[in-house]
């Protein structure tokens, strides 16, 4: 049985990490049975790359979304992807490589940097430590994001700049995805997962960005978020 680690369901979604909600997406998607043990802060040490989601698959351990669902099609075959074009995979990687690489960093900012998001980020992932630990620990990961975030680049910009360049990618989300019920198209692929996971961590969480509030100029990318919900997490 695959065994997926990933944080706690916090802010109203199955995860607050877009990226353990892709996987576990993915493997709802891919009707793949797992479990998931629930990885508190300290556990994350046991993470291979220090960061979370990670797999243990039999006797493979393995970090990375992206590198786990590669393992998964080639370990139990591609169920999603098959009918996809050449083109149209390399459209999928670009968006998924939009979602992940770029637009989650303006997100990351939104939670993390600005002072309405971090509020709500503290108070939902470190308001149940015991004291001294709920002061302490919050300083530290709040510097180690700033840090992963000037180290992108991201951070490196202004709010405003950043608002910006977050909203261009939030515009041709929705103009890519159009009426269209899934990203490419009548049926759903592993850029689904992605962009469930991403695009519910924006427009579902209650960090009142403006990057929240520019997406719902475009109903079509909650209408999604419903859809996917409805088809792959209601029991
Ligand atoms: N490329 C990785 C990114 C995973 C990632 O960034 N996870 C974040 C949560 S969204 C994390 O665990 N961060 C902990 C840290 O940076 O200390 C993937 O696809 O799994």
């Amino acid at each position: 049985m695959i065994k997926l680690f990933q944080y706690e369901p916090a802010l109203g979604l199955p995860n607050a990490s877009p990226f353990c909600m892709k996987l576990e997406t993915y493997l709802r998607m891919a009707q793949l049975p797992f479990v998931a043990p629930l990885v508190t802060l300290s556990g994350i040490g046991k993470a291979p790359k220090g960061k979370l989601p990670y797999v243990r698959d039999g006797s493979t351990v393995l970090a990375d979304s992206t590198l786990i669902i590669e393992h998964l099609k080639t370990t139990y075959g591609d169920r999603l992807d098959g009918w996809l074009t050449a083109e149209q995979r390399a459209v999928a990687l670009a968006f998924q490589r939009l979602l992940e690489e770029n637009l989650y960093w303006a997100v990351v900012h939104s939670r993390w940097e600005a002072p309405q998001g971090w509020a709500v980020t503290k108070e939902a992932f470190f308001g149940k430590l015991p004291l001294p630990l709920k002061w302490i620990i919050p300083v530290l990961a709040r510097r180690g994001m700033r840090q992963q975030l000037r180290g992108h680049g991201m951070g490196r910009h202004s709010a405003q700049e950043i608002q910006a360049i977050g909203q261009c990618d939030i515009k041709a989300l929705a103009n890519f995805l159009g009426q269209k019920p899934f990203f490419m198209g009548d049926e759903p692929c592993s850029l689904d997962a992605t962009a469930y996971a991403f695009l519910a961590n924006l427009v579902w969480v209650p960090v009142e960005s403006s990057l929240k509030h520019y997406a719902e100029q475009y109903p079509q990318l909650e209408i999604y978020c419903r859809r996917m919900r409805s088809r792959y997490y209601t029991p």
